[in-house]
């Protein structure tokens, strides 16, 4: 074994690609903006400086470790140089704290605070906010990047897009889209990661809580809310719960005592979805039509499919995603209502705000789904509201929609649609054959995973990937000819909603617990498979007669 001594106490060098990393095994929170595990090193915020035996300065993202090393995290020359660097940062930066997006949230303002920053010596060169609202998902501030390039290597190195980079040097230098366009005019998918890892107030998420506080006092509006799988275990935390605890009663109360109508969840529509995408992958597989089929429920991987494979729209599946199948079994449901019916959906992902928008999910110039907002935002109406979450009484969602299969809930986990998908076709229903599906290869959250199953006297192949980056390497291995499979999930994010954009930000421990609080859940449901969920035969038979292509499919027109 070998050792490096940090603050003179001995630590064992265990295959760390960084003495950072060797540092907060020992829990140091040595500070960094550009340091992500996931992505490249950068090495450009000179945060995580230390200091070796003979005074040197490195920066611990970008060395190596080496036995015998060793390092000081914490002098006067590190602590000094720390806060220098906070200050020109600041120096540079829209200091409108109270009134920001991130106020609260932001690595800067928490920085500065932790390193005692009580004046900046230098002139503000910042100038004004400076806004790109042109995206439905995100919403750009050029005053208060910091130029730490996690933006840019998420949108490049995870998610294969690069529609953003920096450009100028020196002191001109930005992060911009090509040509300075607004970001709506480049190919971003709205998949809303670099807003995750933002750690300023330069990338947020778009805030649409004031169209829902509108509609709510509107007594001519009947408010439909539908909340995402991933919602359930993703907001608990921020109110002091566990991480990853299935929290779904107390939303509904909460957005009931927030004055909402009715409350649904989305996974009845992600039931739905299940029966219709299993019809459509076996009846290509029964007629010899093309395959693979890639599912449909993710918008930035659709947007992603439309701009860089448009050849492969063919092989995506029609289905409408959960959110949009239940929207517009909504809206037919509450058609002859007095009042003008509001579909609001609570969402993981801040994309989904785009794929509601889209023109072939409107009826009459109407939209189904009226308005997306987003995990992070309800955490913003529950506070506003003076609700205290963690002492609410947990609800059940409302009749006539309100059951659910445990298949429908796992769609919010990266491997969940494939699951619930085979979990229909098949052919053994027993419940032992149902628990060893989990052991095919569907669960578990890496970015790149392959199963197989026996259907009907053949092998159907399968492959499951989160974050584009690894769907697009699959998509050139499937063109090349060195790859084959039958039935593909595409999640934009890595890990799948759980770990979408709109969620609280966490970190890989938390995105287990998420996904593992889901699986739970499946456990625990009476209703395991989609086609036994009593509410979806009843729509079969009743609302969505003769009207299921009309309502639950789609023809991507772009
Ligand atoms: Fe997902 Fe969905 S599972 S995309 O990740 O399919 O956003 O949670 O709501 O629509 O159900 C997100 C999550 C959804 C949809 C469902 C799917
Ligand atoms: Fe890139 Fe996604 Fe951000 Fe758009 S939303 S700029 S695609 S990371």
């Amino acid at each position: 074994t070998e050792f490096m001594l940090i603050d003179n106490i001995p630590v064992e060098i265990t295959g760390e690609k960084n003495i950072l990393a060797v540092i907060r095994k020992i829990g140091i929170d040595l500070p960094t903006f550009c340091y992500y595990s996931e992505l490249s090193v950068y090495g450009a915020c000179r945060m995580c400086v230390v200091e070796d035996k003979w005074g040197d300065i490195h920066a611990a993202c970008s060395t190596p470790p080496k036995a015998g090393m060793e390092i000081r995290t914490n002098t006067p020359r590190l602590r000094k140089y720390r806060k220098m660097i906070l200050e020109l940062f600041l120096a540079n930066h829209c200091r409108d704290c109270t009134t920001c997006e991130k106020n609260g949230k932001c690595k800067l303002q928490e920085l500065a605070q932790r390193f005692g920053i009580k004046q900046v010596r230098f002139n503000n060169t910042s100038g004004e906010p400076n806004l790109d609202t042109s995206s439905l998902c995100i919403v750009r501030d050029k005053s208060k990047c910091i130029l730490c390039g996690d933006c840019v290597r998420m949108c490049d190195e995870v998610q294969k897009v690069g529609a953003i980079d920096f450009a100028y040097r020196g002191s001109k230098m930005r992060v911009s889209p090509a040509f300075d366009e607004p970001i709506a005019n480049t190919n971003c998918v709205g998949c809303g990661q670099c807003a995750a890892v933002c750690p300023t107030g330069a990338i947020v998420v778009r805030d649409d809580t004031a169209k829902l506080w509108q509609d709510i006092s509107d007594k001519d509006a009947k408010v439909v809310v539908q909340i995402a799988p991933a919602v359930r275990v993703g907001i608990g935390k921020e109110f002091g719960l566990a991480e990853g605890e299935n929290v779904m009663g107390r939303i509904v109360a909460a957005l009931k005592r927030m004055g909402v109508d009715e409350v649904f969840d989305t996974s009845t529509g992600a039931d739905l979805t299940v029966l219709e995408e299993a019809g459509e992958f076996l009846a290509k597989l029964q007629k010899g039509e093309k395959l693979p089929l890639f599912t449909s429920c993710c918008p930035a991987w659709v947007q992603f499919a439309e701009n860089n494979y448009p050849e492969l729209m063919a092989n995506i599946s029609t289905c409408r995603s959960p959110m949009q199948m239940f929207a517009s079994v909504l809206k037919e449901h509450y058609r002859h209502s007095n009042r003008r019916t509001v579909v609001v959906a609570v969402m993981p992902c801040t994309a989904k705000k785009f794929e509601g928008a889209r023109d072939e999910f409107m009826e009459n110039g109407v939209r189904n789904v009226d308005y997306v907002i987003t995990t992070q935002e309800l955490v913003k109406m529950i506070r506003e509201a003076g609700i205290v979450f963690s002492e609410v009484e947990p609800e059940s969602v409302d009749m006539p929609f309100g059951a659910v299969s445990g298949a429908g809930v796992i769609f919010g986990v990266t491997g969940g649609v494939t699951e619930a998908v085979i979990r229909r076709l098949a052919d053994d229903k027993s419940v032992s054959a149902l628990r060893a599906l989990a052991f095919t290869g569907v669960r578990g959250l890496h970015g790149v995973k392959e199963a197989s199953i026996e259907y009907a006297g053949r092998e159907v192949r399968i492959a499951i990937v989160s974050g584009l980056k690894n769907a697009d390497n699959l998509i050139r291995q499937i063109k090349s000819g060195e790859k084959h499979y039958d039935f593909i999930e595409v999640m934009a994010c890595p890990g799948g909603c759980i770990a979408g954009a709109g969620q609280p930000v966490t970190n890989e421990e938390g995105r287990k617990r998420r996904s593992a609080g889901l699986y739970d859940a499946d456990r625990m449901s009476s209703i395991k498979r989609s086609e036994e969920n009593p509410v979806i035969m009843a729509l079969y038979s009743g609302l969505l007669k003769g009207k299921v292509h009309k309502l639950l499919h789609v023809e991507y027109r772009r």
